[in-house]
């Protein structure tokens, strides 16, 4: 008999890669999509399967992690063996502006889950995996983060996936649910989402290297993460909940790095060469106001007229892309950030037997050769045309 699983925020990065491992392994896997008005399954559309065919190991059902009846119908009709919680509003900037949705959906909603889990007699049966993050650890209180490292968030998002950690360890010691927290760094892939700093990166780079573009904005280049590659991050989701004990561990790769860094590589990889603009004395005496917390309007404004200032001289001539421009911005700065992310995983190596494959440099190759493809096939279209046929003349 095959295994059922279901996997909330299918159609995210971590869903959709770790909806196609289950299927590898034989499991019939029905996932959780929000309705919206495009279509939003483009990471899981190689996986999909006709809803006649009359026997699929890929079921989509509408839900949303806000609408506790509709999960718990779901967690009836599927009867899932092993339960993937991976949806949330998972950007951590954004969060900032919608603490409450955030609030609700990231942290009750994990609360959503379990007690359905509960309610529908699903205990013994049912495994649940939390999708936890190394953003709980936010003002760095010792490096390198282990699963005893104490917890400070940084941010509404922070704050709401405390909630959803020790909700599951709770339900866990209350109601001997085989519920797990995965406490994952920061990783990432080549269907990473746009916004998030990697991907905006290596997309960034490959259009700059076209011609597409030819500066980009960032915000705190000094924040320094733990990175690793989605795929493997996936699997050590796969082998908690083959545990005989629930337990909750640390995924990382031990190695961290700064945003700057993360550039640097991702425009060697392909023999650009980079500009800081955000390196001069105006970034120095803005990041110090910052810092100071003598950051305000007048100080942001006089910053980013210099800063448009600058840009405009330093901009590369036309044709010429051997040269990428990278410039502070501040919209893109923080309330609160997370400065030193680096994480311990040795429990999970010991316990799960988990080796990540990919190192920063394979990662950031793998996110640059499929971005330079998605802006070739882009820059191609807009160039070439494409031609209509005339049906309306
Ligand atoms: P993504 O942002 O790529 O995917 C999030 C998924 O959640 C999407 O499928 C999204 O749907 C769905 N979703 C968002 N809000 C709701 C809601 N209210 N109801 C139902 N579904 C919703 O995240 P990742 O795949 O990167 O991350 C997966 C999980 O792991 C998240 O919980 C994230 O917080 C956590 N995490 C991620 C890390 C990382 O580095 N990637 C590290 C540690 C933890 P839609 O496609 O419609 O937007
Ligand atoms: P993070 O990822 O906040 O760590 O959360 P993100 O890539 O958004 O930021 C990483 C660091 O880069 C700095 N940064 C910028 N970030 C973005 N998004 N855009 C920019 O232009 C930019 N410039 C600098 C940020 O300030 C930050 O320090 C991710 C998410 O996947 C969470 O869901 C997950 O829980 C954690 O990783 C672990």
């Amino acid at each position: 008999m095959s295994k059922t699983a279901l996997i909330t925020g299918i159609t995210g990065q971590d869903g959709a890669y770790l909806a196609e491992y289950l299927i590898k392994k034989g499991y019939v896997v029905h996932g959780i999509k929000r309705r919206a008005s495009l279509f939003n399954t483009d990471r899981i559309d190689h996986l999909y399967q006709d809803p006649h065919e009359k026997k699929r190991n890929l079921i989509l059902h509408y839900g949303d992690l806000t609408d506790s009846m509709n999960l718990t119908r779901i967690i009836q009709e599927v009867q899932p063996d092993e339960i993937y919680n991976l949806a949330a509003m998972s950007h951590v900037k954004v969060s900032f502006d919608t603490p409450e949705y955030t609030a609700n959906a990231d942290g009750i909603g994990t609360l959503r889950i379990l007690e359905a889990v509960r309610l529908l007699g699903l205990t013994k049966k049912t495994r649940v995996y939390q999708a936890s993050t190394s953003e709980l650890y936010g003002l760095v209180q010792e490096v390198p983060q282990t699963e005893k490292t104490p917890f400070y968030p940084r941010s509404p998002y922070g704050v709401a996936k405390m909630y959803a950690y020790w909700i599951t360890v709770n339900y866990r010691e209350a109601y001997g649910l085989h519920a797990s927290n995965g406490i994952l760094f920061n990783h990432e892939s080549p269907i990473r989402g746009e916004t998030f700093v990697t991907r905006k990166i290596t997309r960034a780079i490959a259009r700059i290297a076209l011609n597409m573009q030819d500066t980009l904005f960032l915000g705190n280049l000094s924040a320094q993460r733990d990175w690793g590659h989605a795929k493997d991050y996936i699997k050590a989701m796969y082998l908690i909940l083959q545990q005989d004990n629930p337990d909750d561990y640390v995924i990382a790769t031990g190695i961290t790095t700064t945003i700057r860094d993360f550039v640097r590589k991702s425009a060697e990889e392909i023999g650009l060469e980079i500009t800081f603009s955000g390196e001069g004395p105006e970034e120095k005496g803005f990041l110090t106001a910052i810092n100071e917390q003598r950051f305000n309007e007048k100080v942001g404004e006089q910053y980013l007229e210099s800063l448009k200032e600058r840009i405009h001289t330093s901009r590369p001539s036309e044709g010429n892309r051997e040269q990428a421009v990278v410039a502070v911005d501040p919209t893109y700065f923080r309330p609160t950030e997370v400065d030193l992310l680096i994480g311990d995983a040795t429990k999970a190596r010991e316990q799960l037997g988990w080796e990540p494959e990919y190192n920063l440099q394979g990662l950031i190759t793998d996110m640059i050769k499929s971005d330079i493809h998605l802006m070739q096939k882009d820059r191609y279209l807009r160039e070439g045309g494409y031609r209509t046929l005339n049906y309306f003349e």
